[in-house]
C-alpha cells in the first residue's frame, strides 16, 4: 500500500518522532529497548511492529467539541508506546492478550479474538481501552471493504507516560495507538482523518459520549504547532504559537475518573447541552417534533440564536440563551413540558444517556449553553489574536487573558473544576502566569498556564513550594516525581508507526 502524508507515517528510528538527539530521544530509545525485551519475555517472541500516539493539552475550547465546535490543543511529548504481535491462524490460544510493562499497576487483559464482542462496562478494566481499538478496527475495515481475515491471537504490550485521570488524554493515546498498532500488525495504512474519526467513535465503546479533539490532535499532531481542530468533516490547521511564551502543565493531584463519574459529570454535560439545544430550537420557532428530530447539538441552533441577536443589533448566541433559557436549574417536567415528550424516549437509544437521567435531579440548560457559546467564540479570538499584527507580549497578554476567561466559564457556567484546580490556577496567576486555566474534562487532572519564557523555572519552582510540598509532606505524591505533575511542554509531533 502507497504511504502518503495523509497517513501514518511509518519510521525505521526514534528521531523521525523524537528528535535527532537530548534526553527525548534517550528517554524513548530505553523504552523501546525495554518494551521490546519484555515483550519477548512475557510472550515468547519479538514483536512485528511498535505505535506510539502522544497525549494532549487543550490550550482553549472545554467541553465544546462534542457540540460541534472548533477547540486548539497541541500534543505533547508523553505518549502511549505499544508493540505488537499477530499470530499466524494455526497459532492458539486465539486470545486478544494486553500486557503493560508497569505490571503490578495494571495486571495482563485477556479478550477473546471476536472483534464483535460487548465491552463490560460494569467492569472496568484498563485494557478495555485496546478492545475499543480493536472493534474500531475491525469495524472500519469491514465499511471500507477491506478484509482482514478471520480472527487470530494477538500480543501487545503497552507503555504509557501520558498521567491517567490528568485531563492530558490517556485514554485517547491509549486507544489511538491502540488502532494504529492493529494497522501495523495487519498492515493496512488508513488516512489520518479517518483514523481521528474512528478513534473517537471507538472511545465511546467506554461508554463516554466524548467529542474528537483528543484523538484528533493525537493522530493529525506536527512537531512545534498547535493545531485549530474543526469537526464534521474533521480538519486540522496548524497553529503557530507566539515566541517568548511557553505553556507549563501542572496536575492538580486530584484524579478525574471520567469513565467512572460519566453519568453525573461528563454524560451529564453532553445531555444538559442537547436539552438546552433542543429548548433553544423550540423557543425560536421550532415545532417540538422538528426540534427532536433534527437538533442534536447546540451548533445545530446557533443559526436561530444569531437570528434573534441581529433582530436585537448584535451577533452573539448568547443573547438568545438570555432571553429563552431561565437561570434557575430545570426539572425534567418543566421540560418535558416544553418539548412534549418524555425523557426517557428522547434518550432511549442511548443507556449512557439514560444513566444521566437516573442521576440527575434538575438541569442546568442556561449555564451550559452560555458556556458552549461564549468558549466556541474565545476559541477563533485565540487564533486570531495569535495571528494578528500585534507584538509578542501583546499577543501574549491577550491569549492569557482569554485562557483566564475561559477557566471562568469552566468553572462557574460548566461546574467542572474543583478545590484543587482552583488553588492551583489561582497560584499559577499569583506567580506570574498571564493566564492559566484547567485542561481537559476537568473534575481534577491538569492546569495549563502561559508563562513567559524566561521567568519558567522560578514559576515552576513556585508552583513546587506553593502547591507541591504540603503534597509531598503529607505524602500525597513522593519528592523525586515532581517531574510528572509539573513540567513545561513544546507541542510535539503525532502518531507514527515504527518498524524496526
Ligand atoms: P479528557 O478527559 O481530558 O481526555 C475529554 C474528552 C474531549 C473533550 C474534553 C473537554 C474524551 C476522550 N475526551 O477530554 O473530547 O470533550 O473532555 O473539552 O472523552
Amino acid at each position: 500500500m502507497a504511504i502518503t502524508s495523509e497517513n501514518v507515517p511509518v519510521f525505521s528510528s526514534l528521531e523521525s518522532v523524537y528528535g535527532p538527539d537530548g534526553s527525548q530521544l534517550e528517554e524513548a530509545q530505553i523504552r523501546f529497548d525495554k518494551l521490546k525485551s519484555k515483550f519477548q519475555e512475557v510472550f515468547g517472541h519479538l514483536p512485528d511492529a511498535f505505535a506510539r500516539s502522544p497525549g494532549r493539552v487543550n490550550l482553549i475550547g472545554e467541553h465544546i467539541d462534542y457540540e460541534g465546535y472548533s477547540v486548539l490543543p497541541m500534543a505533547i511529548r508523553q505518549d502511549t508506546i505499544i508493540a505488537i504481535r499477530k499470530h499466524d491462524d494455526s497459532e492458539s490460544p486465539k486470545q486478544v492478550r494486553i500486557a503493560n510493562v508497569n505490571e503490578e499497576k495494571y495486571t495482563m487483559c485477556t479478550y477473546p479474538a471476536d472483534p464483535e464482542q460487548d465491552i463490560d462496562l460494569k467492569n472496568h478494566k484498563w485494557g478495555h481501552y485496546f478492545i475499543c481499538g480493536y472493534k474500531g478496527f475491525h469495524e472500519f475495515a469491514k465499511s471500507k471493504g477491506v478484509d482482514v481475515g478471520v480472527p487470530v491471537g494477538l500480543d501487545v504490550l503497552v507503555d504509557g507516560t501520558v498521567p491517567t485521570g490528568s485531563g492530558l488524554s490517556s485514554s485517547a493515546a491509549f486507544v489511538c495507538s491502540s488502532t494504529i498498532a492493529l494497522m501495523a500488525a495487519f498492515d493496512v495504512n488508513f488516512p489520518k482523518k479517518e483514523i481521528a474519526q474512528l478513534t473517537c467513535e471507538c472511545e465511546r465503546h467506554i461508554g463516554t459520549q466524548s467529542g474528537g479533539m483528543d484523538q484528533a490532535i493525537s493522530v493529525m499532531a506536527k512537531s512545534g504547532f498547535a493545531a485549530l481542530i474543526d469537526f464534521n468533516p474533521i480538519h486540522a490547521t496548524d497553529v503557530q504559537l507566539p515566541a517568548g511564551g511557553t505553556f507549563v502543565i501542572a496536575h492538580s493531584l486530584a484524579e478525574s475518573q471520567k469513565a467512572v463519574t460519566a453519568a453525573t459529570n461528563y454524560n451529564n454535560r453532553v445531555v444538559e447541552c442537547r436539552l438546552a439545544s433542543i429548548v433553544l430550537g423550540i423557543k425560536l420557532g421550532m415545532t417540538p417534533e422538528e426540534a427532536l428530530s433534527k437538533v442534536k447539538t447546540l451548533s445545530d441552533v446557533e443559526g436561530l440564536c444569531v437570528s434573534f441577536a441581529d433582530s436585537r443589533g448584535s451577533s452573539d448566541p448568547v443573547l438568545a440563551v438570555k432571553e429563552f433559557l431561565k437561570e434557575e436549574p430545570y426539572t425534567a417536567e418543566e421540560i418535558e413540558e416544553i418539548i412534549q415528550e418524555n425523557l426517557e424516549s428522547v434518550f432511549s437509544s442511548s443507556s449512557s444517556s439514560l444513566d444521566v437521567l437516573k442521576a440527575a435531579k434538575h438541569f442546568k440548560l442556561f449555564q451550559r449553553a452560555s458556556h458552549v457559546y461564549s468558549e466556541a467564540k474565545r476559541v477563533y479570538a485565540f487564533k486570531e489574536t495569535v495571528l494578528s499584527k500585534l507584538s509578542d507580549e501583546e499577543i501574549l497578554q491577550k491569549l492569557g487573558d482569554l485562557m483566564n476567561d475561559s477557566h471562568h466559564s469552566c468553572s462557574v457556567l460548566y461546574e467542572c473544576s474543583c478545590p484543587e484546580l482552583e488553588e492551583l490556577v489561582e497560584v499559577c496567576r499569583n506567580n506570574g502566569a498571564l493566564g492559566a486555566r484547567l485542561t481537559g474534562a476537568g473534575w481534577g487532572g491538569c492546569a495549563v498556564a502561559l508563562v513567559k519564557e524566561n521567568i519558567v523555572p522560578q514559576f515552576i519552582l513556585n508552583l513546587k513550594e506553593l502547591f507541591y510540598q504540603s503534597r509531598i509532606d503529607k505524602g500525597v505524591i513522593n519528592k523525586n516525581e515532581l517531574g510528572l505533575y509539573v513540567f513545561a511542554s513544546k507541542p510535539s509531533s503525532g502518531a507514527a508507526i515504527l518498524k524496526f
